[in-house]
């Protein structure tokens, strides 16, 4: 029903043949589908309140703050565009500081006091699933850019993400590192206190068993701990040719160095909390050999991703990172669903974003399935040097 509304939109759209293009001063930005599909909107005006709810502070401030800087960026080129015709967007943002009560004060404040008409965020998968009930109690969308945990929009049809789950992510993940790597057997490592690490290591282990690869050992930590060195001996001690990890950032940078430390020279396989470049900043040579899977990659041959990159480079003088690309794009779509609604209404945007056409994104050809899950391709990268880079099999050394 809401697919036919948009379809109808567009065919009206094209007889008006609106021939606005998004390029800014020769610069290439996302909008140009939606232009084409919706309209300019003529029921807006003034500046739009949407929430964006990142970890600023805390131990995954690391993900946060380009979060931050993707956000306004995408927002910054939305109202220059005058995608929103008389209207602008005004992001109103909120730290949730890596603590989910945090997480829940901030998501209360932006519904209840700050009326925004949507949420970006929160930033990770155990903040959204202490946050977001909120929301939806509320009727107000909250789109997740780098929740990752399975289960997320299940808890109500106005949650959305547009960032690939580790359900999505790891299967090829483990696939291409088999055939890269030639592994037959691996040990397992993952913080048993946080939604995320939790799900990620059971995808990781559903995969691993699934392709008959030898689990050798299964080891857990708390968020937090900096010493893993008794459980890595385990694991190296049953000579595993891999080792998986489900962390965050804070634990999977020391996590790498005391396995090297330890003399475990094979791939170290890490889900979604390693797509940080930190993570290969603070790790150095030890990285080198690092496998993960991501949503994107920078050399990503897509002309939008590569506008993004150059943008964001220039903006905040460093290249972005997989979480910077979810979160500019997770703006443009809140915008592409005010845009094609026509409205401020809450409903009105959750009706609207659920029924976005396929759209051209960094990430790749973008669409939510019926779920509200997003659905686009994925890529395994390796780390040499300090960068991802796109894995293809010659590259994998054992260092
Ligand atoms: C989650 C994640 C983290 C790595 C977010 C930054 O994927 O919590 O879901």
């Amino acid at each position: 029903m809401l697919r036919k509304t948009a379809v109808l939109v567009s065919l009206t759209a094209l007889l008006v043949a609106p021939t606005m293009a998004f390029a800014q001063d020769d610069m290439v930005v996302m909008g140009d589908d939606i232009a084409e599909a919706c309209p300019a909107p003529a029921n807006l005006s003034g500046e739009i309140p949407v929430g964006a709810l990142f970890t600023i502070s805390g131990a995954a401030s690391v993900y946060g703050s380009v979060q931050q800087a993707a956000v306004q960026m995408a927002v910054d080129q939305i109202n220059e565009a005058g995608f929103l015709g008389d209207a602008t967007i005004k992001i109103l943002l909120a730290d949730s500081a890596s603590e989910n009560e945090q997480a829940i004060a901030a998501m209360t404040k932006l519904v209840d006091e700050d009326a925004v008409v949507a949420v970006i965020g929160p930033t990770l998968s155990r903040e959204a699933f202490s946050a977001d009930p909120i929301a939806q109690e509320a009727g107000v969308v909250v789109l997740g850019v780098s929740n990752t945990a399975s289960g997320i929009t299940d808890m109500g049809d106005f949650v959305f993400r547009n960032s690939l789950p580790e359900a999505s992510v790891i299967p090829g993940t483990v696939a291409d590192t088999i055939a890269a790597a030639e592994i037959t057997s691996a040990g397992l490592l993952y913080a048993n206190d946080d939604d995320f690490t939790v799900s990620g290591f059971e995808v990781m282990a559903d995969e691993l068993a699934n392709a008959d690869v030898t689990i050798v050992g299964e080891e857990t930590f708390a968020t937090g701990d900096t010493d893993f060195n008794a459980q890595l001996t385990n694991l190296i001690g049953a000579s595993p040719d891999a080792i998986f990890v489900s962390a965050l950032a804070a634990e999977a940078t020391p996590i790498i160095q005391q396995a090297r430390a330890l003399g475990f020279t094979g791939p170290i396989v890490g889900g979604n909390g390693f797509n940080s470049p930190a993570v290969l900043a603070q790790t150095g040579e030890d990285s080198n050999g690092l496998i993960v899977g991501a949503a994107w990659n920078g050399a990503s041959p897509n002309e939008l991703s590569n506008a993004f990159v150059e943008a964001f480079s220039e903006a905040t003088g460093n290249p972005p990172d997989q979480f910077a690309a979810q979160a500019y794009t997770g703006a443009w779509l809140i915008a592409s669903a005010i845009r094609c609604a026509d409205s401020v209404d809450r409903t009105d945007i959750r009706d609207s974003l659920a029924a976005l056409p396929e759209i051209d994104t960094p990430l790749g050809m973008f669409t939510f399935d019926e779920d509200r899950n997003p659905v686009h391709p994925s890529i395994t990268q390796i780390a040499q040097d300090g960068f991802f880079v796109p894995l293809i099999s010659e590259e994998v050394s054992s260092s």
